[in-house]
């Protein structure tokens, strides 16, 4: 007999079982209708005397993905997610969570309100909320320690890591992991514990922490937290469940939601999430079929190309890596295994992926190699007559579907494609070192590419975990686009009156990793020196220009691998060096400026508005699609505070 609860609700008997399913497409997030359907499920069960127990599973890959995000910021209608938990916990019957796939936030919660967990091998368990800038609201912190213990219950809720089956089963957050039928296991369970009195989560004892675990592991955290509010919020709501009733956890739990759901931080990484969402829809591509990839070619295995080699081996492709001679290819592989053999030694990856990954590669001091390719990327020396012969060459080897892709940062990837018979396949894939981490990938859109080649490149670049933002052709893309306008503003505040330890310290307060000087010091001054030197025939004398970092590179302060760039680095630490405070001085009086006290709330307003400016121009140009795709460039390759929200949301641009 099918029963329906709510819109996204049902249930039907089984053995004496209600088997609760929940149907909320995309990821069965608890929304209202949601769970006014499970709450009153849970009533017909208490209610019915021919029903034993309760079994509360997800339709399609998602348990439930937790609170409806959407939802968030307009007004709630009962029941109230706790209050849903509450009452699955408080049912006499037997409540079996069969948790199918993602148990999120709230998804999460409610599995910890059932009296027990069975988990598929696709299950992932996590509180995520601090991604979103707040904690968990529905008993999360609570609960999860009288399972898993304070110090693993804190490190899940004040990180967000997620956690698959066999850790949960592990931790003690799931009972029981099954490859066989989830349902059916989860209904031969409830008649197992029918009878006996319910094993409430809430009812449990908190085992107490082990200070010293729980003191390193929050230093950890909090040192990552960087002005975040929430991580530091949940690990004390996890930590004083040891210390007073579920009762009193809870409350202070809800209070501490609520009052981070309603604050800035938690608006900033709601459009920073949904900014993420809204990045994989471009127009003109839906209903666009990519090229099918199984093989990638990557053309130079430097720092860089030996980074994306391990991304695309990581994502599961074959690679073929290539470079000019046999010596250099062997440098390379060289190169790729150090990268996986530091992965298998920090515990990111095991010793059977790393054989499974090598099997996987082959390195080649012949581009003719290539021919087999899907794709091929490359990754070399940023030059642009060494790259128009690479892809003249490339366009004869390659199969004549296979696609063409430029990791270049600065030169015109139109002119490369121009250089081919082909130039719809060609895309630019623009990377951030080191490559096998950093998730932005910018998709560089061509005059010419093709829309099913520009889907290709989407594809791969979420394939290998990456988050592609698309961008048009302009000098620097969007990123270095936005990223030259903050260095100008950054020399500006220099000669109007500002320090670099200054400038950098405003910054680092506002949420960045690292000032701008300190960033320019660490990447190296060198290139972008060239870079003005190329330029300055055709700079407008009109045109504000600082001299400073000229200067600098005159006197070999190339950064931080020079031992002295900005700053002087005796024994690799950054420390203000006078010489360079002389030479800011020295230009100031050349260009007859008097120096005033720049206060750091102008430092940061300044630096924000330059970079909410370039923003303006680049929507203006067509080159970024929307404000907070710049938001997503700038916090996931430049280092810009995620709980900000980005330059242009900070200006209330998006
Ligand atoms: C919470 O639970 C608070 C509680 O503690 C307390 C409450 C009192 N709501 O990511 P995808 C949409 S806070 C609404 O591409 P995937 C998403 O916008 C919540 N919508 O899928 C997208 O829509 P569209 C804690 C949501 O398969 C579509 O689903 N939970 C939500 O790659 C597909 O998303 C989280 O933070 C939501 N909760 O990954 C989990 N989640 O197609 C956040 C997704 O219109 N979600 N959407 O653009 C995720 O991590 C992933 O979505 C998930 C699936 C792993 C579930």
């Amino acid at each position: 007999m099918s029963l329906t609860f709510s819109a996204t609700v049902t249930g039907s008997v089984t053995d004496g079982v209600l088997v609760v399913t929940i149907d909320n497409p995309p990821v069965n997030a608890a929304s209202a209708d949601m769970r006014q359907g499970l709450f009153a499920a849970i009533d017909h069960a208490a209610a019915d005397s021919g029903i034993a127990g309760v079994v509360v599973t997800g339709a399609g890959k998602t348990f439930v993905g937790g609170a409806d995000i959407r939802e968030f910021g307009k007004p709630m209608a009962e029941p109230l997610l706790p209050q849903l938990v509450n009452h699955i916990e408080a049912c006499d019957k037997p409540v079996v969570a069969a948790i199918n796939g993602a148990a999120l936030g709230g998804g999460l919660e409610i599995a910890l309100g059932c009296h027990h967990r069975i988990a598929s091998p696709a299950a992932k368990l996590g509180l995520p909320e601090v991604k979103l800038g707040i904690v968990p609201g529905a008993g999360g912190t609570q609960r999860l320690p009288r399972l898993a213990g304070i110090v693993a219950a804190a490190e899940m809720a004040a990180t967000g890591r997620m956690v698959g089956a066999d850790e949960a089963l592990a931790l003690g957050i799931v009972d029981e992991v099954t490859t066989d039928d989830l349902v059916a296991k989860a209904v031969a369970a409830v008649g197992a514990l029918a009878g006996d009195p319910p094993r409430r989560s809430g009812e449990l004892a908190v085992q107490a922490a082990d200070a010293e675990a729980f003191d390193k592991m929050s230093a950890k955290v909090l040192a990552r937290a960087r002005g975040q509010d929430a991580p530091a919020e949940a690990l004390r709501l996890v930590r004083s469940a040891g210390e007073r009733t579920l009762a009193e956890g809870l409350v202070d739990e809800r209070a501490t939601f609520i009052r981070l759901r309603d604050a800035d931080q938690a608006k900033a990484l709601r459009h920073v999430f949904f900014a993420e969402r809204a990045a994989a829809k471009v127009d003109g591509l839906e209903g666009v079929e990519p090229r099918p990839i199984r093989t990638i070619g990557i053309v130079g295995l430097g720092l860089m190309g030996s980074g994306i080699a391990v991304a695309a081996l990581d994502g599961g492709y074959t690679v073929i890596g290539a470079e000019m001679t046999a010596e250099a290819a062997e440098k390379g592989r060289e190169r790729i295994v150090a990268v996986l053999d530091r992965n298998v030694a920090s515990g990111r990856l095991d010793a059977d992926g790393r054989e499974k990954r090598l099997a996987r590669l082959t390195t080649s001091g012949r581009l003719e190699d290539l021919a087999d390719a899907d794709l091929v990327i490359e990754a070399v020396f940023d030059d642009l007559a060494v790259k128009t012969e690479l892809f003249q060459r490339l366009d004869a080897i390659v199969r004549p579907d296979a696609v063409l892709a430029t990791n270049t940062s600065y030169l015109d990837p139109d002119v490369l494609a121009a250089a081919t018979t082909r130039p719809e396949r060609v895309v630019g894939l623009h990377f951030f070192s080191p490559a096998n981490i950093m998730r932005l990938v910018e998709v560089v859109n061509c005059a010419r590419t093709a829309p099913d080649v520009l889907a290709t490149a989407l594809a791969v670049a979420k394939k290998l975990g990456k988050l592609p933002v698309v961008s048009g052709v302009t000098e620097g893309f969007i990123g270095n686009s936005i990223f030259s306008a903050y260095r100008r503003e950054a020399e500006f505040l220099l000669e109007d009156g500002a320090l670099p330890q200054e400038i950098d310290a405003a910054m680092e307060a506002y949420g960045f990793a690292m000032g701008p000087f300190a960033v320019f010091d660490l990447a190296g001054l060198e290139i972008a020196w060239a870079r003005r030197k190329r330029q300055a025939g055709t700079r407008d004398p009109a045109e504000r220009y600082v001299e400073i970092a000229d200067r600098l590179c005159e006197a070999g302060r190339f950064g931080q691998k020079a031992g002295r760039g900005w700053y002087a680095y005796p024994d690799g630490k950054r420390t203000v060096d006078p010489e360079v405070t002389a030479l800011i001085e020295a230009a100031r009086t050349k260009k007859s400026i008097v120096a005033r006290r720049i206060e750091a709330e102008e430092i940061v307003s300044r630096l924000l508005g330059a970079m909410a400016a370039e923003g303006d121009r680049l929507l203006a140009n067509k080159i970024a699609l929307r404000a907070s795709d710049i938001d997503l460039v700038l916090i996931n390759g430049y280092g810009f505070p995620a709980h900000r929200g980005g330059p242009m949301f900070a200006a209330g641009r998006s």
